[in-house]
């Protein structure tokens, strides 16, 4: 038996021989925001890791220039590593992005999302390999499933019809929603094709009061969907005062209605609601003072730049350390965020929120079989069968977008820059109202 034990300890395990990190664009309809526009194309990272037995792990990340810098920065130094050995990746990419070594440093008060988000994009690949190593989906390698499926809301956008600069590609199929009854047709098609239990809008584009008749004509057209709003800081504190009754009765959370933790701190004490965030709340760093201000009852935990997969559980326990809600926010993204972000779901006991997705509005993907991969039931989705995260890579799908971010000129998003192509004078200041 001890022989035994020696012989199983001495099985030689697979070793990262290869890190690839390929950006990619994609199509993204023109959505508003508070900032501006949605560019033609919205941009991602693709990371592969690769074993010396030609097993591949998976992530997908921010697509920007210094998301990139920073993958690029740390790739070469995981080359060699066990994939079990997630506390050496923290450690080396910390090391690649802030020049330090790593001994455990507490988390800067100032948040550490860039670190985070690098540290994130690799650990998903490495769980990823290590589930396929085990031979078990990601979500049992993280502690097994609480639930069967999960929830995802309806994220709806006022929109144009079209892009202002032709991208060269058709418009998307969903016309224009400036108005009432076009968000309201936007939430049927949205619901009618997925299910969705859950409602959220995205405001600050036009003044509160009329995205305020909005959410009333959809809780009109939608009786028990529960509705939040999210105008991403663009309100003042005195502006969300003044519309706070008008919020009674209607709302689940409000999301990120002013644009610093010290001013959520101030809405918080008038608030007949919980407030959410994505915003202010956005690292470890910052849950000493949003505790200390109670200024936010419901975090949108995001893998992305929380660190990881790991680290939203981790999130998900501060949360119930400290009575905070959990939820999940999400940028324009494929299916490789998809799946994490579902298998990462499956395993958070307090999950309490349908999750945020922008999956709806892409139509492009960068996995095998394409976004059929995903079937939506009644608003929620199961990990894609298979070990790990359940998906593998389309290189063709891959490489086509890859040509897109090639010749998209586009190498950081940038929503202000493209509304003033529309309103010259635009000016993307917060607070807007
Ligand atoms: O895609 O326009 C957008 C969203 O506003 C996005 O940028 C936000 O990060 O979805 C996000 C949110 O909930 O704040
Ligand atoms: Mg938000």
């Amino acid at each position: 038996m001890p022989n035994q034990t020696a012989a199983a300890l001495s099985v030689r395990r697979p070793r990262v021989a290869d890190v690839r990190v390929t950006p990619i664009a994609f199509r993204d309809p023109p959505l508003l925001n508070v900032v501006g526009v949605h560019e033609p194309w919205a941009l991602r990272s693709i990371i592969e890791v690769e074993t010396d037995d030609g097993r591949i792990g998976l992530g997908e990340s921010y697509g920007d220039l210094e998301t990139l810098g920073n993958l690029d920065k740390a790739k070469g130094r995981l080359v060699g590593l066990d994939p079990h050995d997630t506390n050496a990746l923290v450690a080396r990419v910390h090391e690649a992005v802030t020049g330090q070594p790593f001994i455990g440093q507490p988390f800067p008060a100032a948040g550490d999302k860039a670190l985070a988000s690098a540290i994130g994009a690799f650990e998903v690949a490495f769980l990823d390999l290590q589930a396929q190593i085990a031979g078990c989906p990601l979500y049992q390698l993280l502690g097994g499933a609480v639930r069967d499926r999960v929830a995802y809301s309806a994220y709806l956008f006022y929109k144009f019809a079209r892009h202002k600069d032709d991208p060269g590609y058709p418009p998307d199929d969903w016309g224009e929603a400036l108005d009432h009854a076009q968000i309201v047709d936007q939430t049927k098609r949205m619901v009618n094709d997925y299910g969705f239990g859950s409602i959220k809008l995205k405001a600050g584009v036009f003044d509160p009061d009329f995205e305020i008749e909005s959410l009333r004509a959809l809780r009109k057209a939608f009786p028990n969907h529960p509705l939040r709003i999210d105008p991403n800081g663009g309100w003042s504190v005195e502006t969300t005062r003044r519309l706070m009754p008008r919020f009674d009765g209607l709302l689940e959370y409000l999301e990120d209605p002013v644009n610093s933790l010290d001013e959520m701190g101030e809405v918080a004490k008038f608030s007949t609601l919980p407030l959410a965030t994505n915003m202010v709340t956005v690292a470890f760093g910052h849950v000493p003072k949003t505790v200390r201000l109670n200024a936010v009852q419901v975090i949108l935990s995001d893998h992305h730049y929380w660190g990881g997969l790991r680290a939203t559980q981790a999130l998900a326990h501060y949360g119930r350390t400290f009575g905070i809600g959990i939820s999940m926010h999400s940028n324009s993204h494929l299916g490789i965020s998809l799946a994490a972000m579902t298998h990462v779901g499956m395993t958070i006991p307090n999950l309490a929120y349908a999750c945020d997705t922008h999956y709806p509005w892409q139509v492009e993907e960068v996995v095998d079989g394409g976004r059929e991969m995903f079937r939506f039931e009644a608003g929620s989705l199961s990990p894609p069968s298979g070990p790990g995260l359940g998906v593998k890579l389309d290189r063709s799908a891959l490489s086509t977008l890859h040509h897109q971010y090639v010749t998209c000129g586009i190498r950081k998003r940038d929503d202000a820059k493209e509304m003033r192509k529309y309103r010259p004078d635009w000016n993307s200041a917060r607070p807007r109202f």
